[in-house]
């Protein structure tokens, strides 16, 4: 009897139907809806469908939990109304509870869980590639990804990806999960000097929502006795004003 109590709970999860479980007594049953769900909009839980297997006996408070964790039923509200409305702040996917009492002595109760997906509404990250860049030969190319940003952030949403590709074929050879990416200077000593190249680079939320935006890089050789002049040049600035 109970297995096969456990089994219907987890087949109403699956399929969205009202959720119901019993201990023997009360019997909670309810809908949430909307599901899924935006942050900040109101979600209406109607638990009227909630009996009692003893046709003498009745339901007589309704409790909710909206966040809870299958372990401890935490009251965030308690009322004599079976229907309540509750809005969620952030994505998610939140458990919500109910659980219904009756009025023997001492009071019997049963419960119930639903999954609410707090989904839509999504707005998809901003790219920034940042650039164009200029790569000494010899030297990593310092890409940073920095500006870019998830406009979703109050909502607890954030960009978890950042993807390169420094070949402009459409692939990304690279992938990390904070805005900087070094590539090394190996990869790159193949490239023809003094043209800028494309690259882009493509942000990921955690909702899997993506967006790209390109610049270019230039691999650049600096001409032989450069370095030399530069330092004449600043020992000479020096002296002058030593002097
Ligand atoms: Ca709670
Ligand atoms: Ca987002
Ligand atoms: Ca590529």
């Amino acid at each position: 009897m109970g297995q096969s109590i456990g089994w219907a709970m987890c087949l109403c999860a699956l399929v969205g139907v009202p959720a119901i479980a019993n201990d023997g007594g009360p019997v909670a049953v309810f809908l949430g809806l909307p599901n899924p769900a935006a942050p900040g909009q109101v979600v209406m839980f109607d638990g009227s469908a909630s009996y009692h297997e003893d046709p003498l006996m009745g339901i007589v408070t309704w409790e909710w939990d909206f966040d809870y964790d299958s372990l401890h039923f935490d009251v965030d509200h308690s009322g004599l109304e079976a229907e309540v409305s509750h809005a969620f702040d952030t994505f998610g996917d939140f458990t919500v509870a109910l659980k219904v009492w009756d009025d023997g002595e001492p009071a019997a109760w049963g419960l119930a869980q639903l999954t609410i997906d707090v989904s839509l509404g999504n707005n998809s990250p901003t790219a920034d590639a940042g650039g164009p860049y200029t790569v000494f030969a010899g030297n990593d190319l310092l890409i940073d990804a920095s500006g870019s940003f998830d406009p979703d952030a109050a909502l607890g949403d954030a960009i978890v990806q950042y993807e390169f590709d420094v070949n402009g074929d459409g692939l990304y050879e690279y992938s990390t999960s904070e805005p900087i990416c070094a590539v090394p200077w190996d990869d790159l000593s193949g490239y023809t000097q003094d043209t800028p190249h494309l690259l882009d680079v493509r942000v990921t939320d955690s909702m899997g929502a993506s967006t790209s935006d390109a610049t270019t890089f230039t691999v650049v050789v600096p001409e032989p006795g450069t370095l030399g002049m530069l330092a004449l040049t600043a020992v000479a600035l020096l002296r002058r004003r030593r002097g």
